[in-house]
Order: C-alpha cells, then structure tokens, then sequence
C-alpha cells in the first residue's frame, strides 16, 4: 500500500521499527547449554561494568578492594542504594534498569530490591531466555565465543547442545594482543607452537583458528583492538594477521571483525570497568580492507571522532561493513548522530545497531532504546523523500528495516538467516 501522508509514514516507520526482529551482532551472552556463562537477573544488571564506574565515582571513600570483596548482592545493594535511590537513574546505562524493570512489569515505585529478586527466583533460564527474546524482539544473538578462556573450553569440549537462536563468533584477543601470555595456552591446547614467530609456529596457528572455525561454525572471527592499533606493521600482531587471520578467513569464507580504539586497564582497580577510548588512525582501516578486497571485514570503532572517516572508508570499500555504536558510543545523544550520518553516507549498506549485551534482561533496553532513535531517524530521512515527491510502498519501508534490522548483516555473511529457516 502506498503512503499517502507524513502522519500514515511516521506511524508506520516507528510501528515496523519497533516490531521487526533483529539480530544482534555482537553481544557477550550465552545460550543456555553453556552453564554460568549466561547471565541473567537483577544483581547481575546491577552490576553491569557500566554501573560499577558510576557507583565508584559517588564514593570516593570506599577502596576499590572493599567493594570487589562484597559478595555480588551486597554489591547490587550498594550500586542500587547510590544510584536509584540517592541520586536519580538518568545515565544510560542506569536508565537501562529502569527500562527493564518496567518492561518486566515490576512495581517501580516500591523500589524494592527484594521483590524483583523474588521473582527471578522463581523463573527457570529457559523460561526467562524465551521470555526476553520475545519480549525484546531478538531473534538471533551472536555470542563472543573465547578458545582462551578454560570454563568456556570445557563447554565446547562437552559438547553444545545447538540452540540457533546463539550464533558463535570465534573472539581472538589474547592471540593478537597477548601473544607473549597466550603462545604457552596454545601450546597447553596441543599446537607446536614456540614464543618465536617461525613458519612452524605460523602454520599452528592457522590450525588452531582452523580447529576452532569446525567446532565453532563462528559468523566472523573477531578482535578488539587498541587505539594505536597500525597496520601493515612489522609486529607480532602485523605478522599474525597477515600469516593466519587474512588466509584462515578468507578460506573460512567469514568477515574479520575489528573492534578498534579501546585503551585497556586505565584504571585496572576498576577490573571490567577500567577500560576506556582513544582515537585510532582510519589508515590503519583503509590500507587493511584495500589490500585484502577478498576478504570480509567487520568494522566498528570506539571514539566518536572516527565515525565519519569510517563511514567515508566504507563507500570506497564494499568489503568493509560498518556496524554498532560500540560502549561509550551507545548513548542516545551519539547514536542519533552518529545513524543518522551513515544512512546518509551508506544508505542501507550498514549495520546500525548492536547491544553488547551482556546480561540478557539488558536485550530489552538496549533494542527498545536503540529502535526508538532508528526510528526517529529513517523518518527524518523518508519525510525528507517524501517531501521531495518520493512516494513510499508499505512493503519498501518493511524491507529496509529488515535489512537494517539484521538482513544487511546476512546477506554480507552470503548465509541465510537462521531465524527464516
Ligand atoms: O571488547 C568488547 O567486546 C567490549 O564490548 C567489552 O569487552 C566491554 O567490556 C563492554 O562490555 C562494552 O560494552
Ligand atoms: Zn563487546
């Protein structure tokens, strides 16, 4: 049906946008078969990172040590009492649990702790996975999957039980930021592997990348990466990249996906919460998805000063897609700015969104805020068509937010969405 009226276009921009199901490229949850992994419920909201940093600057008194040795109620207790009941909840991260609270149907005005624990109690992890994708509208979610990390190992070793709600993303930190630590857990793995980059070792390391892409089956291999983050460069990072990352994945037929600008430990009291942002070389982005044009590349950047640079690289480059507003840049404020700069630089061709979840209940604030401003913006851009005379269809409207809700991001993989299967 065409759209007759901005009133008729507003409306059903922002109906489609907040009912189409997503998929979620990058988050920290996990599917239930993996055990603790999954985190789900008030004291772990509570203490999200995010609040923690907040909490920390109210109290300038308690010695980082004191707070880290409380157990984690006591510590949800603290971050609740500092930051809901002392002060007003407004930050974004803050505003967040207020957003789930009432999504979830709790009294809000009791502001009572005990309740809400009451009632995850009472919920099994099936239930409450269900629940919340439902609730939230995700359809897929794409775990951060450690081969690094012993607990997460051993679930693998056990043997997942498949849910294809989780996708796999193979995450490789430790082996392009941590080689002089993770060389000896490789070898711990079974690869003959030495500290020296020698053509042995080089040749382990694809097979260990090889071994984890058959168990795995990850959408994309992934790395967070500092804000001096240089390429080419003649490092062990560089050498890796080019000797293992560049040929395993594209053989593997899957995107690299850089997550580049973090400055990790600033504050290393701060544990989780003491990382932060700096401003990366766009170069570095350029000279990498230039010279590799077969191969895919995911990219997100943490500073707000290299998003436009970002977006400009992406229309020189259709290997490179774009996507999220990464950790400091989730806040309403950039991502209104930031969306709306690369619709009009990339059109559909990106990927606006991701949540970064870690804490299942938090799938619904960060899509339910998130929509609100997609929306907002696409119907800046079609009142914009419209006025100039363009006419939309319904089903034009319904596909470009499928694409931007997810579909972009499979049809870059070259994989069907699970979730239409
Ligand atoms: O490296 C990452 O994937 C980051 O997103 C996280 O590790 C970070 O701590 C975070 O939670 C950001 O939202
Ligand atoms: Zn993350």
């Amino acid at each position: 049906m065409t759209i007759r009226t901005k009133e008729q276009l507003n409306d059903f921009v922002k109906e489609t946008v907040a009912h189409c199901p997503v998929t979620d490229i990058h988050t920290h949850l996990f599917a239930e078969s993996f055990g603790d992994l999954l985190l789900w419920g008030i004291d772990e909201l509570l203490t999200y990172h995010y609040l923690i940093a907040e909490t920390m600057r109210f109290r300038p008194d308690l010695p980082y040590e004191q707070f880290w040795s409380m157990t984690k109620q006591e510590q949800a207790d603290l971050i609740w009492q500092t930051l809901f009941i002392e002060h007003s909840p407004y930050s974004e991260a803050c505003r967040g649990v207020v957003t789930v609270l009432n999504r979830l149907g709790f009294d809000l005005s009791k502001r009572d702790l005990n309740e809400y624990r009451a009632y995850f109690r009472s919920v099994t992890a099936e239930e409450h996975i269900n629940r919340i994708m439902e609730l939230a509208k995700v359809k897929t979610v794409v775990m951060t999957n450690d081969p690094f990390d012993d607990y997460e190992r051993a679930q693998w070793d056990r043997g997942i039980r498949q849910d294809s709600r989780f996708q796999a993303a193979l995450r490789i930190d430790p082996l392009l930021n941590l080689w002089d630590t993770s060389w000896s857990k490789l070898k711990d793995q079974g690869y003959n592997v030495t500290e020296d980059l020698n053509e042995q070792t080089l040749a382990e390391i694809r097979r260990f990348l090889k071994d984890w892409i058959k168990r795995m089956d990850p959408l994309y291999m992934a790395v967070s990466l500092p804000s001096d983050f240089a390429y080419p460069e003649a490092s062990v990072r560089g050498t890796i990249i080019d000797e293992c990352i560049i040929p395993v994945t594209r053989e593997a037929g899957i995107p690299f996906a850089m997550m580049i600008g973090v400055k990790r430990k600033v504050n290393p009291a701060l544990r989780d919460a003491g990382d932060s942002v700096g401003k990366s070389d766009i170069g570095a982005v350029e000279r990498i998805v230039s010279r590799y044009p077969d191969n895919k590349f995911l990219v997100t950047m943490l500073s707000r000063e290299n998003q436009h640079e970002l977006a400009v690289t992406a229309r020189k480059n259709r290997n490179l897609l774009v996507f999220g507003c990464w950790w400091f840049l989730n806040n309403p404020s950039l991502i209104e700015e930031i969306t709306r700069m690369r619709l009009e630089l990339l059109g559909g061709s990106v990927i606006p969104q991701h949540s970064d979840c870690r804490i299942l209940d938090q799938l619904l604030y960060k899509w339910d805020h998130s929509r609100t401003i997609i929306a907002k913006v696409l119907c800046d851009k079609y009142g914009d068509l419209f006025d100039a005379g363009w006419r939309l269809e319904e089903d034009e409207i319904r596909r470009d937010v499928e694409d931007l809700s997810g579909g972009t991001f499979w049809k870059f993989l070259g994989r069907p969405d699970p979730a239409l299967s």
